[in-house]
């Protein structure tokens, strides 16, 4: 319980170092479209502002899971997405991304890779927690598509939000 609590406090810290940082802001990004399973918890639960909603699936037929967001007609160049873990990931850490790329477009045809993280365990068992991702991208973009290739253990997925954050105001 001990470790838990100082991983849990590491983790709060790191993620308020991040969002405090200088010259960021949150957008504000709509849901497009992206995979699930036609249930209570779909993918366009990642994108409703809610931690206590979370998009849950399980369908390897449709693997990779993919999320497509939109930041409106002024395209943002992504300084930062943040993947907020669901309400029991302490229970199903296996749950989390760990290997996924994300593309930026403006009409949803023509993507270009932004980031990617292939084997990445950094996500922990912790619950509604925030992880920051940095990219080192440059060119602004309306859409941003999300193709998750992996979890870390077997095909389940599940986030409670992916939060997108530009530089500048
Ligand atoms: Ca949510």
């Amino acid at each position: 319980m001990k470790q838990t609590i100082r991983t849990t406090l590491t983790a709060f810290m790191l993620a308020t170092i991040s969002a405090a940082a200088m010259g960021q802001t949150a957008v504000k990004a709509t849901f497009v479209s992206g995979s699930d399973a036609k249930t209570r918890e779909s993918a366009d639960k990642v994108a409703d502002g809610r931690k206590s909603t979370k998009w849950c699936m399980d369908d390897p037929r449709q693997l990779p899971y993919t999320v497509v967001l939109s930041v409106g007609e002024q395209p943002i160049a992504l300084q930062e997405y943040v993947f907020t873990t669901g309400d029991d990931t302490n229970m199903y850490p296996d749950r989390n991304p760990c290997s996924w790329v994300v593309y930026g477009s403006n009409d949803q045809k023509q993507w270009k890779v932004v980031a990617e993280e292939h084997s990445n365990l950094r996500m922990g068992p912790l619950n509604e927690q925030d992880y920051y991702f940095p990219t080192k991208s440059q060119t602004p973009f309306k859409f941003y598509k999300f193709v998750f290739q992996e979890v870390q253990e077997g095909t389940r997925i599940q986030l409670s939000e992916i939060q997108l954050i530009k530089a500048g105001k």
